[in-house]
């Protein structure tokens, strides 16, 4: 009875602990989501998705199937690149005026390639900043990336860019979220 009592008291405390790290988790309101469609766009031009993205080459092609977001291997915005971080971007501005918040996406990599990878900047007002990188980037199935935002990327029209360098092989941005809590 008394490990009983034990099991049941331990499986209250670890739901409580998991609802409050979901809750946590979640604190704030999605002011940007992009999960780049369901349907083959090449090459994207930046209009065909749920946010306006300004597209620096012809390489990034969208690759939706129908599948659920950051799985298989190409339902997000795939792309090649040439070498040159400045020759593949993409850019959008965001609203994340708030007392906090943070960026999510995620990013495969499908075969190892021979050099370069990919950046994740912001610009608050001052220039862009890189704040997440794989610059040297090896082969992984979809991975996670978070940027807790600084104060000062709290504003009205914050701008994020992704840059890629990585060749010759591809890989795929998916499923970005900006969270912030007014
Ligand atoms: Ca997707």
């Amino acid at each position: 009875m008394k490990n009983a009592t034990f099991k049941i008291g331990f499986l209250i405390l670890a739901s409580v602990f998991i609802f409050i790290c979901t809750a946590q988790g979640q604190d704030g309101t999605i002011v940007f989501k992009e999960t780049f469609g369901q349907s083959e766009v090449k090459p994207f031009t930046g209009a065909e998705t749920e946010n306006t993205w300004t597209v620096t080459g012809d390489s990034p092609e969208l690759r939706g199937q129908g599948e659920a977001d950051h799985t298989g291997d190409g339902v997000g915005m795939e792309t090649k690149s040439t070498g040159t971080l400045t020759d593949t971007m993409l850019e959008a501005t965001v609203d994340a005026k708030g007392s906090s918040g943070y960026i999510e996406f995620w990013v495969l990599v499908m075969d190892p390639p021979e050099s370069g990878g990919w950046t994740f900047q912001v610009d608050s007002g001052g220039g862009y900043v890189t704040k997440l990188s794989e610059e040297t980037a090896s082969q992984h199935e979809y991975q996670k990336y978070h940027y807790d935002l600084e104060k000062k990327d709290l504003i009205s029209n914050l701008k994020i860019r992704f840059q890629f360098n990585h060749t010759p092989e591809r890989m795929v941005l998916d499923d970005i979220v900006v969270v912030v809590k007014k």
